[in-house]
């Protein structure tokens, strides 16, 4: 599956791109149900819950064309990947809410072959820090209020799921007022089977 899919084009020549593991539908629904209602979180997106493999920024134009083909060199066989638990990140005075994944060896590598191809087939650098795998499930503007830590935690337990990964995707991304617009701009198959 190499689908060419509609790409929106963003102002200055350049284009916002992430590349990610799609979430099925089932999945998605499921996490957006389950995220609690802590007063302050902007929730994301039912459509917009996916697992980030890795954020490349504002790419010029020019070396869009480079990017998609770069990806086509990664190999890598599918597998299961489960959800686990639920958590915070607490950066700059910011809370990211997530939902965790058991650690997998598939998915590491298939991180690291991705970084790998972008590296070789692109000029782009592997991201210096470390690769810590989380579904992204809402964003605060302030620190998580102390009364919400223990809810999260009695929380966690709901937060198991298994699924197949099959694919990844190059994503682009508008960001507007609203909230950012993920468009998936190309499919790559896992084409190894499981
Ligand atoms: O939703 P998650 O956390 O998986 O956090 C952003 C999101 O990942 C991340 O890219 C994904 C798609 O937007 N992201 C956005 N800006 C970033 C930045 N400056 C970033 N990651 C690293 N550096």
């Amino acid at each position: 599956m190499h689908a060419e899919l509609s790409a929106p084009e963003s102002a200055g020549g350049a284009v916002r791109l992430f590349v990610a593991v799609e979430l099925p539908e089932d999945i998605r629904n499921i996490l957006h149900s389950r995220t609690p209602n802590v007063p302050g979180l902007r929730r994301a997106n039912l459509e917009n819950l996916h697992l980030t493999l890795r954020f490349l920024g504002e790419v010029p134009q020019k070396d869009r064309a480079r990017v998609r083909e770069a990806l086509f060199q990664v190999r890598a066989a599918c597998f299961f990947l489960r959800i686990q638990g639920l958590g915070l990140f607490a950066r700059g005075g910011q809370s990211v809410l997530w939902a965790g994944l058991e650690p997998s060896e598939p998915l590491r590598k298939l991180k690291e072959r991705v970084d790998l191809a972008l590296a070789r087939g692109s000029g782009i650098a592997p991201e210096k820090s470390a690769f810590s795998p989380h579904i992204t499930l809402g964003r605060m503007k302030t620190v998580l209020p102390t009364e919400w830590r223990g809810e999260i935690k009695a929380r966690a337990g709901e937060f198991l799921a298994a699924f197949s990964v099959g694919s990844f995707t190059l994503f682009s991304s508008l960001l507007r007022p609203g909230g950012a617009l993920h468009a998936p701009e190309r499919r790559y198959a896992l084409t190894i089977p499981c």
